[in-house]
Order: C-alpha cells, then structure tokens, then sequence
C-alpha cells in the first residue's frame, strides 16, 4: 500500500477486499495523518534503529527529482465513463517502465495474460473477431508482452515473481520469456504453503531501482482495457524503490525457501484460531521464534492481531496532473505499507493499519471515498471462517464522529 496525502480531501482506494493472507499494494491518499488509536511507546520500545536507515527518505537529494502519477484503466466503449484527464494509462506506463529500464526490472504479479488467444478454444478471449478484440484493446497487451521480450532482448537483468497463474496458460507467459535468457528469472510463490491460504496479489513494478507502479493492474490484457485499475506511477524515485525492492526480495526469498521447515500453527487470539505462520511470525511467543531468513525486519512483540507502529517513514513526492496544470505541486507526505506483516520491515506500516488509520484521517467537512470489488466483514478464502471488523468499525467510528461516507462499488478482475 502507498499513501498520498491531498490538500482538502480523502480519496481512498480499496483495490480489493483484504483477505488473511493475500499480499497486495493498495494506493490510497488522504488528507493528514492521526495515528490516535496507537501506542506509540510500546512499539518505540521494540523498535531497533540500528536494523534499518530509514533516514533516507528525508535525504531531499535522494527524492528531488521523485515524480509522481496517478495511472488507470478504463474499458473501452463506456461513454458514461469518460477517462480522468491527466492521469495516466496503465498500458503506457508498463511499456515504458520495461522500455526505459537499463539495467533492471523487477515484476510482482499475480498472473500473467498479456497475450489474448481468440483462436484457443480453452481461453475466455476465443471466438471473437481480430476486428473485435482490437475494438477490445487487445493489442494493448500484446505491445506490453513485446516491451517486456525487448527489455530480456537487450540483457537487461529480469525477475518475476507470481503466484500460479490462471486457467489456461498458469505461467506460460513469464516462462517464455524466461526460456533461453539466463538474464530472465521467474518463480511461482505460493502463500499458501507459508499461511495456509492467500495469494500473491500485489501488482508492482520496479525499473532501474528509482522507477515503480504500484497499483491493481494484473499482466493482462483485459486489465489494461477491459477493466478499471488504477495505480501510481513514480519516477526517479531512488529511496522509495528501495523500500519496494526490500519488499521484493523478501517475497523473492520466501519462494527459494522449504515452506515445511518455516512454518509452524500458532494460535491467533484475536481471530481466535490457530493457523499455519513463518515460524518468526509476532503470533508465535518471542521464545518460540526461529530468526528471521529475511533482511531487516523489525523485532515485533507477541500481540494480539497485527503490530502497531505509529510513525511510519514519510516521504514526499508530487504527484504530477497535467490536465490541471494551475494547481499547485505541493510535494505529497506518503508511506508505504505492506502485507503481511510477517514480511514488514523497518517502519513500514501494515496494510491492515494503514487503510485503518486512511479511515480515521477523514477531517470534517471532507468526505471519504472508498472504491472497492468487495467488502465483507468475514474472510473469504480461508478454510476457517474468520470474522474481521477492523474497516467496518473504522468506518462506523468516522461516521459517529462527523461524517457522511460515499461508498462505490469497483469492479476488479481478480
Ligand atoms: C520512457 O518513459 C517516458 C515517460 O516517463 C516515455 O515518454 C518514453 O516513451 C519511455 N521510453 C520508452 C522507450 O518506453
Ligand atoms: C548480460 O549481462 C551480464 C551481466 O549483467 C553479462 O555478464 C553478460 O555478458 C551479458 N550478456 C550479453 C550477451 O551481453
Ligand atoms: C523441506 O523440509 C521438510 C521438513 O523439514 C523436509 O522433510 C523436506 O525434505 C524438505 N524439502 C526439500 C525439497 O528440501
Ligand atoms: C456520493 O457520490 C455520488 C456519486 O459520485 C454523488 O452523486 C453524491 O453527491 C455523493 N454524496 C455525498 C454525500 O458526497
Ligand atoms: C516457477 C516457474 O514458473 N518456473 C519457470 C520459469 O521459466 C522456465 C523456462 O525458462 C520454466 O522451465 C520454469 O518452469
């Protein structure tokens, strides 16, 4: 998750429900930050400065030239809704990450459909017309495909990582390019084996390590036109690639490791169950531990549910609207959160804690905007049922308190 602070109102952004253990970045912006239900001492007191420089976010040479661009998809021939000017299109802004990238490129994804077959039989795309499926966008895709082979074409060093794709082609796509190019690797992470359920879900892209999208858009064609997404665009962008990196490759850790050997069931006293965790989960007792194989991770006391941290690092960074060039380019405050929290590091927040603390910045007389494919107060994916109030009394909290909420619904392929 990546937040973005706005002058005069909250705009939130819920990609998809939040589910136990499904990993995802979520942009979300609002409007100043109240971290009013946190303690703050009892995480100070666990916090260990030395296990992470997070003073590079405040290192202004690090960020001066940071740029910042909200991205969309937007299906094609929906004249009620006409597209955002000045914010980007997802289909630009892949190709030209894979395009301008020099030297690296790091891709997490859930699943990979760049490439439409109207001609197999086995896909969703088959039986429509070449006419049809380039009044669909098609082509869109294939173009990323082919920035995506060109970026592996000229040496430049690859690494996907996803969960195992979907029917029928699972990881076809990043394994083809991967084929024959020892610059390319791809790996399959499956979260199950470490949580005992949830996916890979995030959508991020890292070019040259200063250049990211962090958004909804899946490696599919109909994400980049047939469905709506919306993401963020940074570019030059050194500091904050770094924190998504870290996150990178501690997911890129994760898939080399024996899952059998690092997990272990704990018992989770706010959800009351006991479920399958990293064995250096906070769930587990400090003693019960094993140490961490992944890099800079933050000692975490044994709580009940998810860590607390009530300052996050802070960056800043406009965010660029070319269609409303008067207005002014304040640099943004923002914060990067991640899930889960077994794989935070430094003074990251939890995504969990970030959309909570997004609710409650709603100031008075600003309304709260939340778009999302689903909202339920229970898990879906889980083989026990978990009930899970956290948004919904977050919600309920801001209303009682001064407001009127504007709920959406938003609709997400995946
Ligand atoms: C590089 O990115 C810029 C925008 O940031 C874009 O205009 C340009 O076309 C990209 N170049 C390539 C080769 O994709
Ligand atoms: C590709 O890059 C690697 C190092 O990044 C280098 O060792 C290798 O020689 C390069 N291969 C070609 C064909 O240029
Ligand atoms: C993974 O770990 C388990 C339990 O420690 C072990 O039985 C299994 O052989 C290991 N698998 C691999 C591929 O090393
Ligand atoms: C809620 O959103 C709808 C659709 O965007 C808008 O027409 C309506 O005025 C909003 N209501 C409030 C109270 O902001
Ligand atoms: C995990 C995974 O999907 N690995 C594939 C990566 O690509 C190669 C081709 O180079 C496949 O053989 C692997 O199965």
């Amino acid at each position: 998750m990546m937040k973005l602070s706005t002058a005069s109102q909250v705009f939130l952004v819920f990609l998809l429900l939040f589910n136990i253990c499904a990993i995802k970045l979520v942009a979300t912006a609002q409007s100043d930050f109240r971290f009013q239900s946190i303690d703050g001492d009892e995480y100070a007191n666990n916090f260990d400065p030395m296990q992470i420089d997070d003073n590079d976010f405040d290192n202004k040479n690090n960020n001066e030239q940071c740029k910042a661009w909200l991205v969309q998809s937007i299906p094609t021939d929906m004249p009620q809704l006409p597209r955002v000017p000045g914010v980007l299109s997802t289909a630009d802004v892949f190709r030209w990450l894979a395009g301008n990238s020099s030297k690296s490129l790091d891709i997490i994804a859930q699943y990979w459909q760049l490439v439409a077959h109207p001609n197999d039989p086995r896909s969703g795309d088959y039986g429509y017309s070449e006419d049809e499926m380039q009044k669909f966008g098609a082509n869109e895709g294939f173009e990323v495909y082919r920035a995506l082979e060109d970026a592996a074409d000229r040496n430049i060093t690859i690494r996907f990582l996803q969960h195992s794709g979907v029917y029928p082609d699972f990881t076809e796509e990043p394994s083809k390019l991967a084929s024959g190019r020892p610059n390319v690797k791809n790996v399959t992470l499956l979260l199950g084996d470490w949580w005992g359920s949830g996916i890979v879900h995030a959508k991020v892209w890292i070019s040259d390590d200063q250049d990211v999208y962090i958004g909804s858009a899946n490696n599919d064609w109909k994400s980049l036109t047939q469905v709506k997404e919306l993401g963020i665009y940074l570019v030059g962008c050194p500091a904050i690639a770094r924190k998504v990196t870290m996150y990178f490759s501690n997911l890129w850790k994760l898939a080399h490791l024996n899952s059998s050997s690092c997990t272990k069931f704990a018992f989770d006293e706010l959800w009351q169950v006991t479920r399958k965790v990293p064995c250096w989960s906070h769930f587990h007792h400090p003693k019960e531990r094993c140490r961490t194989p992944l890099q800079d991770t933050v000692k975490t006391p044994h709580v009940a549910g998810y860590p607390p941290l009530s300052d996050p690092s802070i960056f800043h960074v406009s965010i660029e609207t070319p269609a409303f060039p008067d207005s002014a380019l304040e640099p943004e405050s923002s914060y990067l959160s991640f899930a889960p929290p077994e794989l935070s590091f430094g003074k990251c927040l939890t995504d969990e804690q970030a959309w909570v603390d997004t609710i409650k910045s709603v100031g008075e007389h600003s309304t709260l905007r939340i778009s999302t494919m689903d909202w339920l107060g229970q898990s879906q994916y889980t083989t026990e049922k978990i009930y899970w109030s956290s948004l919904s009394s977050a919600v309920s909290e801001v209303i009682s308190y001064y407001f009127i909420t504007n709920f959406s619904g938003f609709v997400d392929a995946s």
